[in-house]
């Protein structure tokens, strides 16, 4: 038997129920570090997100102005293209829509791109970033997320790839039509659900 099948084999002796592990995943309690570039480090006061397109009122937020809007605490998995899962992270963070809903969504906003430091992109239809467990998190396991995991702030979409989930957020565009982000025009999927296994352009 080989790894994916005996890391598969241990969740039931954990007690997990092994449908929470998209196919071709494996399952680990560490968490891994992945992206490119340097690691961003901002002066306090330094980070703002843009949130612009196709809205009727384009705004830029600081980290204290979001902090101090309605908080949401979510328990989730998370599941990276290269194959690891990591199960019941805990987010704390601000809804998405809530942001969207400020600026004023436009009638032909259909999709989004997730801008963060250095050009790093994900596109990403806007519909999944409307859904409740779409957020802008600043906190990780209760403490301020690491600058290595995104922090000060990072987009999470934990249904999709993880690669959807930009660190160091910087912009969230709403766009009338799809654009291949930072990954997909490397061959990455435009979509990226983990439980139907799209991982590259086909699958
Ligand atoms: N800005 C930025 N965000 C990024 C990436 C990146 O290269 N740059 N990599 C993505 C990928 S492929 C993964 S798996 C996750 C990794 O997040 P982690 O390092 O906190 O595990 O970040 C995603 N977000
Ligand atoms: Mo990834």
């Amino acid at each position: 038997m080989g790894f994916f099948d005996r890391n598969r084999e241990q969740l039931a002796n954990k007690g997990i129920d092994d449908a929470r592990l998209p196919p071709g995943q494996y399952l680990t309690e560490r968490f891994p570090v992945l992206h490119v570039g340097d690691v961003p480090t901002y002066a306090p006061g330094d980070w703002d997100l843009k949130i612009f397109g196709l809205v009727d009122k384009p705004f830029t937020i600081n980290l204290d102005e979001l902090k101090s809007m309605p908080a949401v605490t979510l328990l989730t998995d998370i599941h990276c293209v290269t194959k690891w899962s990591k199960f019941d992270t805990t987010w704390k963070g601000v809804r998405v829509r809530d942001l969207f809903e400020r600026a004023g969504m436009q009638s032909g906003a259909a999709y989004i791109m997730g801008h963060a430091e250095h050009g790093y992109t994900a596109n990403l239809p806007l519909g999944d970033v409307l859904l409740d467990e779409s957020l802008v998190v600043y906190e990780y396991e209760g403490e301020e997320i690491e600058p290595i995991h995104g922090g000060p702030v990072r987009l999470l979409v934990p249904h999709l790839y993880f690669w959807k989930s930009p660190k160091w957020l910087r912009g969230l565009e709403l766009r009338a039509t799809d654009a291949p982000g930072f990954w997909e025009q490397n061959g990455y999927n435009m979509y990226g659900d983990p439980f139907l296994e799209q991982r590259f352009w086909g699958d």
